[in-house]
């Protein structure tokens, strides 16, 4: 995509500017990001992003939860002063959507930049992790009172840990040459497949309230300000009903690793218990008016299934040959598998003194 196309889009949410220049951000691996600076605008810098609909099939859905997410939360931001929470504006194109189609069809769309950064998981201590809990459980607060019947399922059965699993088998029918050089990894995801059976218990009985929640909650979509506060959670996409053990799973999925998702040395992966015991006190402490006691229950299950999720996601996607998940080499997604399944294993051997954490948190 060269200047005068990005230019051009961006005229089409905020009318006549001038482009003065443009970069293409890293960090995402769905969407396909730039930062452009406009002349004589008061903002100046925006986020310009082409959505995905390989996996985002649906923009309209996406961003008019996203819109309606953003404008909740606004109202509540602007209602109680003392909220720490940065909010990003979704802009309209001239047509009134939050979508704009280009005439190649690709669908964009225009927010805030926000002055703030990602950590990168070298630079995680304890203060990062305290914050992240902060932001997630104050993003939680903020979307607990927003009616559910208001936003629609973006992506359906994204969290569907039992599906994830069935379509891997179903690929490993269908693609056995990359499944039979990697059959250990196929046997490990068969071995810890039993936590599919708890969640779907959970499920069937419908033991845990539906609520909205951000789905993807990862370090790499929380943003910290310069004084080293947590000030937003971005990528709305995922945005919709959900379980809000699911977010705190993968926020931990995500914190309590040391090293990166795309580490290419194991060694260096390792499951953090201490980061999961700070980030556990200082989301619950944010969560403690609302958050039910089943919920509580689950949280350190939850941070297993979803890393056991994130595990067959990617290495489906790997025997698939790659179709989902943009990568950087041929078994990116391979290695990308490994580290999720090294952190589950630490973690399988962590739960015991996970759930005792969260039992000791739940209880002041
Ligand atoms: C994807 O959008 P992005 O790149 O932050 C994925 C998440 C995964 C994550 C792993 C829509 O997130 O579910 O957890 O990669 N998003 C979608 O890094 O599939
Ligand atoms: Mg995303």
């Amino acid at each position: 995509m060269d200047n005068k196309e990005l230019e051009f889009i961006t005229k089409n949410f905020l009318g006549n500017k001038t482009l003065q220049y443009s970069k293409m951000l890293q960090g995402g691996i769905i969407n396909q990001t730039y930062l452009v600076a406009l002349r004589n605008t008061n903002t100046s810098k925006y986020i310009l992003q082409k959505i995905n609909t390989n996996v985002l099939r649906n923009p309209q859905i996406v961003m008019s939860n996203s819109s309606r997410i953003s404008e909740h939360i606004e109202k509540k931001i602007n209602s109680n002063k003392e909220l720490f929470y940065k909010n990003f504006k979704i802009y309209p194109c001239e047509k009134g959507d939050f979508y704009y189609i280009y005439s190649d069809n690709s669908y964009w769309r225009l927010i805030d930049y926000i002055d703030a950064k990602t950590v990168d998981s070298k630079n995680v201590n304890t203060r990062i992790v305290r914050e992240a809990g902060i932001i997630l459980g104050r993003f939680h607060t903020l979307l607990s009172d927003i009616s559910i019947s208001k936003i629609q399922e973006s992506i359906p059965n994204f969290h569907d840990t039992d599906l994830y699993y069935d379509r891997l088998l179903i690929c490993a029918k269908k693609k056995p040459e990359r499944l039979h050089k990697t059959i250990e990894l196929f046997n490990k995801i068969k071995e810890y497949r039993y936590l599919v059976d708890v969640f779907l218990n959970l499920k069937e009985k419908k033991l845990l309230p539906i609520r909205i929640v951000h789905n993807d909650p990862k370090l790499d979509n929380i943003l910290f300000d310069s004084e080293g506060k947590a000030c937003t959670i971005i990528d709305l996409d995922t945005c919709m009903p959900g379980y809000l053990t699911f977010d705190f799973g993968d926020a931990i999925r995500s914190i309590t690793n040391t090293a990166s998702e795309n580490e290419k040395d194991l060694e260096k992966v390792h499951f953090d218990l201490e980061r999961f015991k700070v980030f556990c006190k200082a989301y619950i402490h944010k969560v403690k008016s609302f958050i039910k006691p089943i919920e509580r229950k689950y949280l350190a299950f939850f941070t297993l299934l979803v890393t056991y999720e994130q595990l067959i996601r990617f290495y489906k996607d790997y025997v698939q040959n790659d179709i989902y998940y943009k990568i950087d080499y041929p078994s990116h997604n391979l290695q990308r598998a490994k580290v999720q399944l090294k952190l589950l294993e630490e973690m399988l051997m962590g739960y015991e003194k996970m759930k005792l954490a969260c039992k000791a948190f739940n209880t002041q």
